[in-house]
């Protein structure tokens, strides 16, 4: 497995801790080896990948698709891929274990299962009161689906846990697999 190409694909609502533990755990997979780890952080993805994208159905399952066919590619080329969509539906879920798989990679689905009322009451960015105040529609989780994995390889939840700890659950979950 250590010879294999690895995608890590982040799945968690808007504030529940996905891009800090990607960002982490891409550090630590570096630091631990000699693998090539590329992280496909959703700001630069929005920005570069996927501009001009908004948060409709259709959208958001264009803005995954893209992000899963690239970390498909990385992985086929035997690289690290790490992504940390909201990825709110189990269809694109699902499609881009299929394309890691058709890569002849691995993949490995980690639901940063954090509640919504905590995700919430952090509201880094005031989208949640935004949207409570009417003021923005279609935030996931208040008037939007997140369809909960059902087939997540690893379930981390960070209300009573820092965010070192958590990379460390994935790492010692990475290791005990053989993947790094
Ligand atoms: C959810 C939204 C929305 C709506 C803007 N719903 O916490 P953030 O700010 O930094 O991360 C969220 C990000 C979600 O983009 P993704 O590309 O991960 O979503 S998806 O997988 O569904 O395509 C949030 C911000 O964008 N954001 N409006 N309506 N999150």
């Amino acid at each position: 497995r250590r010879h294999r190409g690895l995608v890590i694909f982040f799945t968690g609502l808007s504030g529940s801790g996905k891009s800090t533990i990607a960002r982490g755990l891409a550090d630590a997979v570096r630091e631990g080896g000699d693998r090539t780890v590329t992280l496909l952080d959703g700001d630069v993805v929005r920005r570069e990948l996927s501009k001009g994208l908004g948060f409709s159905k259709a959208d958001r399952d264009t803005n995954v698709r893209r992000i899963s066919w690239v970390a498909a590619e990385i992985a086929r080329h035997r690289g690290v891929a790490i992504c940390c969509p909201i990825a709110p539906y189990a269809a694109g879920r699902a499609a881009a274990r299929e394309m890691a798989t058709a890569a002849g990679a691995g993949f490995l689905l980690v639901h940063v299962a954090t509640p919504l009322e905590v995700c919430e009451q952090r509201d880094r960015k005031g989208l949640y009161a935004r949207a409570r105040a009417g003021l923005l529609t279609g935030m996931t989780g208040i008037d939007d689906p997140y369809e909960e994995p059902t087939d997540a390889d690893l379930v981390v939840d960070t209300t009573d846990m820092t965010i070192a700890e958590a990379v460390q659950v994935v790492m010692n979950h990475l290791t005990e697999t053989g993947w790094v």
